[in-house]
């Protein structure tokens, strides 16, 4: 080889080797795989019937929770080959327990594996609508609407399939057949999810949905995770998880969304839920997602909630609200605030009712 040649190929491998270690130590800054968390705990006692996550849960005013159990997805340990199940909660009971919700229709139930979730109530005449991100068979994603009669039961109205809605993640429903999505992938296999992380690539989207209408309404996201709105209904939030951010949009008519700002978190925050009265974000995150990827029962991945105050000010308060180092509880991926309670779920383990001071 002339020495023209050797000396730019030497360049090139030194390039790309210093390339690929800047990759390296990017993705442990992502994963934040070096973290190690001091406990912080309120007063908690494990809900019953909850034994193989609650990876989504979300509370009407009225102090009735909704829980979605059971989640099986690709990188995460399950513990249990039952398909999942959604269960209900009261927390105006003295000694609120989850209950299996009973579902009628044409769902197929042994397939069943529901991930995120959100409930529209239509004011015309206060009925209850659920919206579940379902993966049968853990191959795709579709969204099913339900809504919710009596007691116990959800009676199955609709299955969604898009495939602008090919990796959903979570939902806001905003209408009875409307909602925005987060897919957190853009590529639908593994191998090239992987490389868009690895390079730091943000091409994940928020679609929005309606009968008349699909379409993408954000982008630029590195991994959309949890989505909510504000209680006034003007903002809308979604958690960049391996970004350790809130993205806030603005809504503005004909759902379009205008991007306003993102607020640092510190942490991989998964879902987000709204206080119906103080309108804070409370969040359901991982302190340490390659413990959570390589799964450890020696070395548990922890659990994290940040409650996010005043995100619309100049200076919004982040501050933990509860800290567990997995012992406790395990991948916490939701915290649902009511009045005084907080329920806390996670992706594959048990769910906690706390205290709040
Ligand atoms: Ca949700
Ligand atoms: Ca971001
Ligand atoms: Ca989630």
């Amino acid at each position: 080889m002339a020495p023209m040649k050797k000396v730019l190929l030497a360049a090139f491998v030194a390039a790309f080797a210093a390339f690929i270690g800047h990759r390296i130590l990017k993705m442990k800054e992502m994963t934040l795989a070096s973290r190690e968390v001091t406990v912080k705990h309120l007063k908690c006692h494990y809900l019953e019937n909850i034994e193989y996550g609650a990876e989504d849960i979300t509370i009407l005013k009225d102090g009735l929770a909704f829980l979605s159990t059971g989640l099986k997805f690709s990188i995460l340990p399950s513990f249990s080959d039952d398909p999942g199940k959604m269960y209900i909660l009261d927390l105006l009971h003295p000694k609120p327990t989850p209950v299996e919700l009973q579902i009628k229709g044409e769902l197929d139930l042994s397939s069943f594996n529901p991930h995120g979730i959100s409930v529209y109530t239509d004011e015309t005449d206060d009925s209850v609508y659920l919206f579940v991100v379902n993966h049968p068979e853990q191959k795709g994603s579709q969204v099913e609407i339900f809504r919710f009669v009596e007691q116990d039961t959800l009676v199955h109205l609709k299955t969604i399939t898009h495939p602008l809605l090919h990796s959903v993640n979570d939902i806001l429903a905003v209408g009875v057949e409307s909602f925005y999505a987060t897919n957190d992938h853009y590529f639908h296999t593994d191998a090239l999810h992987m490389l868009t992380v690895f390079l730091g690539l943000p091409l994940c989207e928020v679609v929005y949905y309606s009968p008349g209408e699909v379409r993408v309404a954000a982008n630029g996201i590195m991994a959309s995770n949890g989505i909510n709105i504000s209680s006034d209904k003007r903002y809308i939030y979604v958690s960049d998880i391996i970004d350790h951010e809130i993205d806030v949009f603005e809504r503005q008519e004909g759902e379009q969304l205008v991007y306003v700002k993102s607020v640092a978190v510190g942490s991989l925050c998964d879902n987000i839920e709204v206080d119906h009265k103080t309108g804070d974000l409370w969040l359901g995150c991982h302190p340490n997602s390659m413990k959570l990827s390589n799964f450890d029962p020696e070395d548990p991945p922890g659990s994290e909630i940040i409650k996010i105050k005043n995100i619309h000010s100049e200076q919004p308060v982040v501050s933990q609200e509860y800290v567990d180092n997995g012992r406790v509880i395990m991948a916490s991926t939701v915290a649902a605030p009511f009045e005084k309670k907080l329920l806390i779920g996670s992706a594959f383990h048990k769910a906690l009712c706390c205290d709040l001071k």
